[in-house]
């Protein structure tokens, strides 16, 4: 009899420890898989316009002796394209959001990264390192912010409340200030290098649905096959004759009367 109950206890015992470790051996990655690829532009780079810094005569002084250029087209001159947003689309399992904030940081009068990636239920830390005035100003239905910072060593937090992939975010008073964040329901994203490569990791396995996002050149979608512990490779060409979309950004769906008017501020 005694030996029958140890048995049992022994056993209830076992299962519990079990449940404890298996869900944790397969967030590990043992029963996932990773796509990396390349996305190129196999066409000529149109190049980029210099910014006219001279329009906030404060800028102009940050950037002094400096030709500062748009970052539309950032191609390595073996065809890699940078700042393209890569993700997956379906549905997934529910994680949480890692803790650390995504940092955007206008610093010298631009926004840098210019292509970032955020999960909803995140953080994103707006900073400014400049002595001046800058609007953060995102062109958002799911996630809508307007404020400015004032000084150089500030910074505001956000707490992103829903997908928008892409989120644009703006400064009103420099017209040239932008940057994309894809804020996601999912970790399954990434932005391509200076080289146009990118990698995701942790990749449910079977067929998954990738697409890359280029704010000049629009949308690509291929599929791809991803196994457990194995890796899948997926190249995205462009030919530089795409039309630019605003599909995914929302442009234009943004009443404008909510957007502060700090160009009296700004000396414009
Ligand atoms: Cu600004």
């Amino acid at each position: 009899m005694k030996r029958a109950l140890a048995f049992i206890v022994v056993s209830v015992l076992a299962v519990i420890v079990m449940a404890q470790f298996a869900p944790r051996a397969a967030a590990q990655g043992g029963g996932t898989g990773t796509i990396t690829g390349h996305v190129k532009l196999t066409g000529p780079s149109p190049g980029n316009p210099m910014i006219r810094m001279g329009m906030d005569p404060m800028c102009a002084k940050l950037n002094a002796g400096k030709r500062i250029f748009h970052e539309y087209v950032v191609a390595s001159e073996s065809g890699g394209l940078a700042n393209v947003f890569v993700d997956l689309t379906g549905s997934f399992p529910n994680s949480p959001a890692p803790p650390a904030p995504v940092v955007l940081e206008q610093k010298n009068c631009v926004y840098t990264p210019r292509v970032v990636g955020a999960r909803v239920g995140g953080m994103l830390r707006v900073l400014s390192d400049d002595p001046l005035v800058h609007n953060v100003h995102s062109v958002s239905l799911k996630n809508p912010f307007n404020f400015t910072e004032q000084k150089a060593g500030i910074s505001r937090d956000f707490t992103l409340k829903g997908p928008d992939v892409m989120m644009r975010i703006v400064c009103d008073i420099h017209s040239w200030m932008v940057s994309y964040v894809g804020v996601e329901a999912h970790p399954f994203y990434a932005v391509s290098g200076a080289d146009g490569s990118f990698k995701i990791a942790n990749v449910p396995p079977g067929k998954q649905t990738i697409r890359v996002w280029h704010e000049r050149f629009g949308q690509l979608t291929k599929t791809v096959n991803v196994t457990a512990g194995g890796t899948a490779t997926v190249d995205f060409a462009y030919t530089g004759k795409e039309k630019p979309s605003t599909a995914r950004v929302q442009d234009l769906a943004i009443p404008h009367g909510d957007s502060l008017d700090l160009r009296l501020i700004a000396g414009e």
